[in-house]
């Protein structure tokens, strides 16, 4: 008796550790905008400066023809509905209520986890999330089993110290090299997913695929699946949705920098932000993240990488340079073309489409971007993808997508491939 109150004492403390630890998103909501005027993409863009409501935009403002994406705390919701119809703003709601979605996922993933661990790759449930361990194991299981075609390297250490680690793969010794990376922004889930299936394809396909042979004949392949593990811990310990890295800023109550403005290319331009509490801060200098720093000296260090691919979600875009300018890129009729055949193939298997271009012209302007970097490094080849999905789900979306998603995905992926090792 004595030890059953006991047990239901430590199981209701550890509930109660857990609900501490863990954010909530109860009742919480995702608002589709559709904004009808510049007048109204200003006052749509104002939100984010209305730091009480602490409005997280999923999507931001593009332009007047496409929808924003904000989730909105439960306890501003009332006051955010109540601007947007003030000021004639029309909006849908697109999730009712996020924990409930996060609820079905965490269940989906712990059920996954219940079932024997995998002992090999073939075993591996890649049709659910994992857990930052789960894809460590998972990376070591891969090269155990193929060590003749993959390596681990580790090219940093995270800010609070986990291995930045990449796989390597490769048939022989100094071939110049394509990079893909996913999860540097840590919410967007379906992209580590994906990047997970994306190596287990590639050691797969090696044997039976002409065209992927073709490459691995000539380049190597780098992937890094946790770009920013730091942040991925985050999501899956305390706050699923984070997406910057997790080192402090002084004199701020606000932690991270995002890691897709902290890249010398128009550093500190605009389409970043100078504040430490904002989702796009760029950081106190560029290449202050160790999580990009040890990227661009890895790129530096190899000096032969002829294709870079940094892997996104949500939305359903495939871009290239630039973000933080207007002027077109000197390659921009090659990168178009070869943009346009991938998400081609892309759409052949499930009809998912998708639009093309580059990043401010089909986005907006966004400064100290990765691929404008790697793009004036001289690696032309320079890509982003965003996967699904177009806001339904966003950053939510459901792990029975994962595999048709890195499925299409890697058919873009075979195309940008193919074309840089024959024009390299
Ligand atoms: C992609 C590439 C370069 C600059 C911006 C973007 C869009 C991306 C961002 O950093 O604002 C949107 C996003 O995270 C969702 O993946
Ligand atoms: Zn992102």
């Amino acid at each position: 008796m004595f030890f059953v109150r006991m047990r239901g004492l430590l199981a209701l403390a550890a509930l109660f550790v857990a609900a501490l630890a863990k954010q909530t998103f109860v009742g919480e909501q995702v608002l589709r905008i559709l904004p009808k005027d510049e007048a109204q993409l200003f006052l749509i863009k104002s939100l984010e400066n209305m730091h009480e409501y602490q409005v997280d935009f999923w999507r931001d403002v593009t332009d007047v023809a496409t929808p924003v994406d904000i989730r909105v705390p439960t306890h501003s919701l009332k006051s955010v509905k109540m601007y947007l119809e003030g000021h004639g703003i029309l909006y849908t709601v697109m999730i009712e209520d996020l924990q409930v979605l996060l609820d079905e996922e965490q269940e989906a993933m712990e059920a996954s986890a219940r079932l024997a661990q995998p002992r090999t790759t073939n075993d591996f449930d890649y049709t659910n999330y994992h857990t930052i361990d789960e894809i460590y194991q998972f990376q070591d299981m891969l090269v155990a089993e193929n060590p003749t075609l993959v390596s681990k390297m580790s090219i940093g250490k995270s800010y609070e110290g986990r291995d930045l680690a990449v796989l390597k793969f490769s048939t022989g010794t100094g071939r110049p090299a394509i990079w893909i990376d996913t999860g540097i922004h840590s919410r967007e889930w379906v992209t580590q997913a994906s990047g997970t299936w994306f190596a287990k394809k590639i050691v797969d396909d090696y044997a039976r695929d002409p065209a992927l042979k073709a490459i691995l004949d000539k380049m190597d392949i780098f992937l890094e699946i946790m770009t920013n593990p730091d942040g991925f811990a985050y999501t899956q310990s305390t706050n699923r949705m984070w997406r910057k890295t997790r080192k402090p800023n002084p004199g701020s109550r606000c932690v991270g920098v995002d890691p897709n403005r902290n890249w010398l290319t128009g550093f500190g331009g605009p389409g970043a932000s100078s504040y430490a509490c904002s989702e796009t801060y760029h950081g106190p200098s560029a290449h202050s993240e160790s999580e990009v720093k040890s990227i661009v000296d890895f790129v530096q260090r190899h000096g032969n990488i002829k294709g870079f691919i940094s892997i996104h979600s949500y939305s359903q875009m495939l871009l290239y340079p630039y973000g933080y300018t207007r002027i077109p890129c000197k390659d921009e009729i090659e990168l178009y073309g070869l943009a346009k055949k991938a998400v081609a193939a892309l759409s052949s298997l499930y009809g998912t489409s998708y639009r093309y271009g580059s990043i401010i012209n089909v986005i907006y302007q966004a400064s100290g971007g990765t691929i404008d970097w790697t793009y004036d490094q001289g690696i032309k080849y320079s890509y982003t993808f965003e996967l699904r999905d177009t806001g339904r789900y966003g950053f939510a979306l459901p792990a029975n997508q994962i595999v048709p998603t890195a499925q299409e995905t890697w058919l873009a992926l075979m195309v940008l491939m193919t074309h840089t090792s024959q024009n390299s």
